[in-house]
């Protein structure tokens, strides 16, 4: 949007320059020179945009227990150990890669309770998208949530490789 503008004002620019010329005579030097600097900076802040979606809440440490959940996959098939748990407010779950990777964590937006994504999402280090964990590689590698400053209710969620091989799950927290 900004880019958009940017151009607009050094099509404008060009234009009044190019105008200048009708006289036969070169065009004033200072009319060039001022449209090059005012273009340049409008395509700059193209990163600011994702930086101020992710600002709406800031990450909460967990002030409570630490959870464990186990990501497999092995002969037994791809899930959640356990694939249900039921924390409170405060508490964090960590998810402990264990076989069958890569596995993540992702939330759906529309399964958590109603004005919890925001704070849900600060509270997820290094996401690759809106409530979506990075991909835990590495057996024994950890990825830890904290539910601080979330509203109770059913968080469900499963691991985006493994989706279409039933790999989901459920934390229920409680206030
Ligand atoms: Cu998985």
């Amino acid at each position: 949007m900004n880019v958009r503008y940017g151009v607009g004002v050094a099509v404008a620019a060009l234009s009044l320059a190019i105008v200048g010329c009708g006289g036969g005579e070169k065009a004033p030097a200072k009319d060039t020179t001022a449209a090059a600097p005012a273009a340049a900076p409008a395509a700059a802040p193209a990163g600011a945009t994702t930086a101020a979606a992710a600002s709406t809440a800031a990450y909460m440490a967990p002030t409570g227990k630490t959870w464990e959940v186990k990501m497999l996959g092995d002969a037994q098939g791809y899930r959640f150990e356990p694939k249900e748990l039921k924390i409170k407010v405060g508490d964090a779950v960590k998810f402990i890669m264990v076989s069958g990777g890569p596995h993540d964590v992702t939330f759906w937006a529309d399964s958590i309770p109603s004005g919890a994504e925001a704070q849900l999402n600060a509270n997820m280090p290094n996401t690759t998208a809106p409530l979506t964990a990075p991909y835990s590689i590495n057996p024994n590698s950890t990825y830890t949530v904290s539910f601080a400053g979330v509203p109770a209710g059913e968080y469900k969620y499963y691991c985006t490789p493994h989706l279409a091989m039933g790999m989901v799950a459920k934390i229920e927290v409680e206030k």
